[in-house]
């Protein structure tokens, strides 16, 4: 039985719509993974930056693999470099193209290169509300707690506003 996979997209320069369509495309594309579900697009405040920096956009993508979640992880690295992202980036610097791994099937694991579920996925609306649209029965693999509780404990409260729902995306 393949994993479900949920990740987190982001950019913040460039041409960022299309940034998060080639993603969406090249990992439909890759042999072994199936996007199953995407979100649609939201645009979003910076959060945790101290630098002022442009707005993101944001978008969760639902995939099922038996890929491994290292090698999983290292397909999406690829991404990001295609895409211009440099390696050498400061923490919470604008980016091109960010591709976390939120969740992974139940893993609840944690090495110096992967820490599953996402360490602060719970603390970012920009995560949880397009997670809310393509999971509704979404449950966080540690606690248990729903999608709709997850979001009620949520302190961040920074603007997420819908930009552009799945059947105009152009992938
Ligand atoms: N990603 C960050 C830091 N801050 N803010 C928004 N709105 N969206 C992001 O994807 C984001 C962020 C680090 O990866
Ligand atoms: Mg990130
Ligand atoms: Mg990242």
């Amino acid at each position: 039985m393949p994993e479900r996979v949920i990740l987190g997209l982001g950019s913040n320069l460039g041409d960022r719509a299309g940034h998060l369509a080639a993603a969406a495309r090249r990992l439909a594309a890759s042999d072994g993974i199936a996007v199953v579900a995407a979100s649609s697009i939201y645009e979003t405040a910076p959060l945790g930056v101290t630098d002022r920096q442009p707005d993101y956009l944001n978008q969760v993508l639902v995939l099922e693999t038996d890929m491994p979640p290292e090698e999983l992880l290292q397909v999406c690295q690829n991404l990001e470099q295609e895409r211009g992202r440099t390696s050498s980036h400061r923490p919470l610097s604008p980016r091109t193209l960010d591709i976390d791994l939120i969740v992974y099937g139940a893993s609840v694991t944690a090495s110096p290169s992967l820490i599953l579920p996402h360490p602060r996925y719970h603390q970012r609306r920009f995560v949880l509300l397009p997670l809310a649209q393509v999971q509704p029965d979404f449950r966080d693999p540690v606690t248990g707690r729903t999608i709709g509780e997850l979001l009620d404990a949520c302190e961040d409260h920074s603007s997420v506003v819908l930009q552009r729902t799945p059947e105009e995306q152009p992938c």
